[in-house]
Order: structure tokens, then C-alpha cells, then sequence
């Protein structure tokens, strides 16, 4: 990857939770000399003991604030001045959006308005959106040669991707109406460290090893796209620092399963029986197939996903058995009070 010499402040959002931390892992380590400004509010999904290894560095700051805070984004823009915003902040689990759509539409929504305004208002270089797959909807089960581009039309199902496509529409149109730098990347799921226990892949390994049943929905038939996390933080990486103004990149692992296929890999990888499995009610308006076409970002960028799935998925299993402490703290809901403790001695103790 081609280095960039000039050191940068770099303001990333949801860097408490899964995808946000291991963006940050990934920058801290290719960019040194950079400095991270991590902004996260702490929902349920933020967990402060997955970056603590980084709160005594330097060239780390952690924000617990909110997105949708229009003073204090804008406080803390000024005060630092930052370079490249990247934005992963957001509810991100589709089966909460179905329960209770509104705080979806006040982050993801927003909190994205609030952070195009601080990066207009301060002449931010470049503003990058975390987008998803799920904003193109669904392809039917029975034509495996459709496949999602950056032309397939909006479509979504789910309030959560809804939410997720009008963030998109509006950081194009501050691109287009006030000429801000913007790129937005459009992803399939991910899987690998640090990944909440709510999600398809962390839900059925530590089911399973604690011997819980494995809740499948519906048939199990339905398909996704799974990406290693560190390919999507790779390219994350080019496209801020080489990406087109403007542009939609979607990024993909080329790795279609069907989630029974994922349920019962996890079962043989952890030598567990497949009676485990249950098949329980279907999601309201599930989404039936994501297949990411990465042709684009392939040839602007030269990204290719680096980690294939076989070995993925048996470093992540691995990660779990050997991270039981940081998942049973999220069961217990102890990872609560482990966050205001390391804000209260940690945080505290550096300013
Ligand atoms: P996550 O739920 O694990 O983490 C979200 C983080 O955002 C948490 O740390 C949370 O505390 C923080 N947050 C939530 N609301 C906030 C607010 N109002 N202000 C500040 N911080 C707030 O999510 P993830 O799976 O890491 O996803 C990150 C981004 O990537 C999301 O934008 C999601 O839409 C997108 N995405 C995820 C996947 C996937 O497979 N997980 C795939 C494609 C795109
Ligand atoms: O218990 C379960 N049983 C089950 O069958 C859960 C939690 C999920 N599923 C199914 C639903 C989906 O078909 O597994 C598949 C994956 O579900 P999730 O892990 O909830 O992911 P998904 O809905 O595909 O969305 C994910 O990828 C796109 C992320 O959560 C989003 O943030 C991202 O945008």
C-alpha cells in the first residue's frame, strides 16, 4: 500500500464498535505518524475495552460523544482541525431497526447531516460515508448472474437500510450542492475480531460454545456476501487516500453462503452437534440475497480481498475461544460498567 509521507488527523466515528476499531487497529499500524481522533457515544454497541490498548498512545484522542451533537461535533472540529473524516457511526443491527426505527433515523441520518455540516463549516478535506450493500435490497435466490453495481438502483427493505441510503443521498448532494470532497463505500457483510454477539457469525459461535440452540431464520436459505473486516478497512484506506471525489465505490469478498451453510461450519469448526440448530420465525421483510460486484474499486484501486474465507472464518472462530472474557462481559452487560470505569480511572487520568 502506498504510504502517505505527510502525517494526518483522522476523525473516526463508531470507533468503539466493530468495524470502527479495527479501522483504527489498521490505521494506527499503517500510518503511524497519523493522528486518531476516535468519537463514539458508547450505545450498546460501543465497548471501550476493544481500543483500551490504545488510550495511553499519543497519536490516540477518544471523543465519547454523540453524532447527532451539533455543538460538540463542531467544538471538536475546530479545536482539531482534522484532515479526513471517516464516518462509522451508526445503528447497524437490522433486526433493532425493525423493533424501534426511530433512533436509527437520528443516528444514521442525522448524526451524517451534523458531521457534513462540521465538514463544511471547517473545510475538511475529505469526508468518507461507511455505507452498506443493504441499500441496493435484495437479489432473488435463482439468478446467481445478478450481482449489485454502483448503478443498481436504490431499493431498500428495512429501516435500518433506509436510513443507511438516505445518509448516502445526502452526502452526495453536499458533494454536488457544496462541492464537499465526499466518498461513500457500500460493503457486504463483514465478519472477524470484535464483531458484537447480535450479528449472524459472533451469535452462533458463542451459542455454541456455550451449547445454546442456534436460532436460524426462516429456512436458512437466505445469502450474503461475507467480507474479512481487514479487507474492508484496506480498502477503506485506499479510497480515502486515493478515491475519486464524489465517487461510490461497493466492496465485496466475492463469497456468497447461505447463512444455514455459516450456522453449520460453525458447528463442525467447534465440533458441536447440529441439533443445536432451531429454525425460528423468519425476519419481517428479509432480505433474500447481497452480491457485491467490486469490479470498480478492483480497477481504480487495485483492492482484492486478501484473506479467504476458510481462513477467516478459522481465525475468527479461534478469536472467540481465545476472547471469552471480552464477549462474556458483553452477555453479562459487566462491558457497562467496565466503559465508565475505564472513562472515570483511564480517560480521566490523561487530561
Ligand atoms: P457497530 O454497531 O458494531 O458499531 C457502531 C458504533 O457506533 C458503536 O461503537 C456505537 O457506540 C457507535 N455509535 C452509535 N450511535 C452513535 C452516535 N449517535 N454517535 C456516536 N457514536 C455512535 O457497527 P459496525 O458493524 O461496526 O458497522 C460500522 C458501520 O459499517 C456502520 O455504519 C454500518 O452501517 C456499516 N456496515 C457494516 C457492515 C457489517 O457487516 N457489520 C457491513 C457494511 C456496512
Ligand atoms: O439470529 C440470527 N439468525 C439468522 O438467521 C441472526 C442475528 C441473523 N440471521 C440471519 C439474518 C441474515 O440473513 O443471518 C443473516 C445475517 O444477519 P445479520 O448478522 O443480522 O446481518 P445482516 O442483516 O445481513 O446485516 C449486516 O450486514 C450489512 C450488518 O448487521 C449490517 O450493519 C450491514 O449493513
Amino acid at each position: 500500500m502506498k504510504r502517505d509521507s505527510m502525517s494526518k488527523t483522522v476523525i473516526v466515528t463508531g470507533g468503539a464498535g466493530f468495524i470502527g476499531s479495527n479501522f483504527i487497529f489498521h490505521i494506527n499500524k499503517t500510518y503511524p505518524e497519523y493522528k486518531v481522533i476516535c468519537v463514539d457515544k458508547l450505545t450498546y454497541a460501543g465497548n471501550l475495552s476493544t481500543i483500551e490498548s490504545l488510550l495511553s498512545e499519543e497519536k490516540f484522542q477518544l471523543e465519547i460523544l454523540d453524532i447527532c451533537n451539533r455543538d460538540g461535533i463542531y467544538e471538536l472540529f475546530r479545536s482539531t482541525q482534522p484532515d479526513i473524516v471517516v464516518n462509522f457511526a451508526a445503528e447497524s443491527h437490522v433486526d433493532r431497526s425493525i423493533d424501534n426505527p426511530e433512533v436509527f433515523l437520528e443516528t444514521n441520518i442525522v448524526g451524517t447531516s451534523v458531521l457534513l455540516d462540521a465538514c463544511r463549516k471547517y473545510g475538511v478535506g475529505r469526508f468518507h460515508q461507511v455505507s452498506t450493500d443493504e441499500v441496493y435490497g435484495d437479489l432473488p435466490l435463482d439468478r446467481p448472474d445478478l450481482l449489485f453495481t454502483e448503478e443498481t438502483p436504490i431499493h431498500t427493505s428495512s429501516p435500518y437500510s433506509s436510513s443507511k441510503a438516505a445518509a448516502d443521498l445526502l452526502v452526495l448532494s453536499y458533494g454536488r450542492t457544496y462541492g464537499l470532497p465526499v466518498t461513500i463505500s457500500r460493503c457486504s457483510n463483514n465478519y472477524g475480531p470484535y464483531h458484537f454477539p447480535e450479528k449472524l457469525i459472533p451469535l452462533m459461535i458463542t451459542n455454541a460454545l456455550n451449547n445454546k440452540s442456534l436460532p436460524v431464520y426462516g429456512t436458512g436459505e437466505n445469502i450474503r456476501d461475507w467480507l474479512y473486516v481487514e479487507d474492508h478497512c484496506r480498502a477503506i484506506d485506499l479510497i480515502i487516500h486515493n478515491g475519486k471525489i464524489g465517487e461510490v465505490y461497493n466492496i465485496g469478498g466475492n463469497n456468497e453462503k447461505s447463512n444455514i451453510e455459516i450456522v453449520k461450519i460453525i458447528c463442525r469448526a467447534l465440533k458441536k452437534d447440529e441439533d443445536l440448530i432451531k429454525f425460528v420465525e423468519d425476519r419481517k421483510g428479509h432480505d433474500l440475497r447481497y452480491a457485491i460486484d467490486s469490479t470498480k474499486i478492483m480497477r481504480q484501486l487495485a483492492w482484492r480481498p486478501q484473506v479467504e474465507f476458510e481462513d477467516g472464518i478459522r481465525k475468527t472462530i479461534q478469536w472467540y475461544v481465545d476472547h471469552q472474557d471480552w464477549w462474556k462481559d458483553i452477555l453479562s452487560g459487566e462491558y457497562v460498567k467496565k466503559n465508565d470505569w475505564i472513562i472515570e480511572t483511564k480517560l480521566k487520568m490523561e487530561r
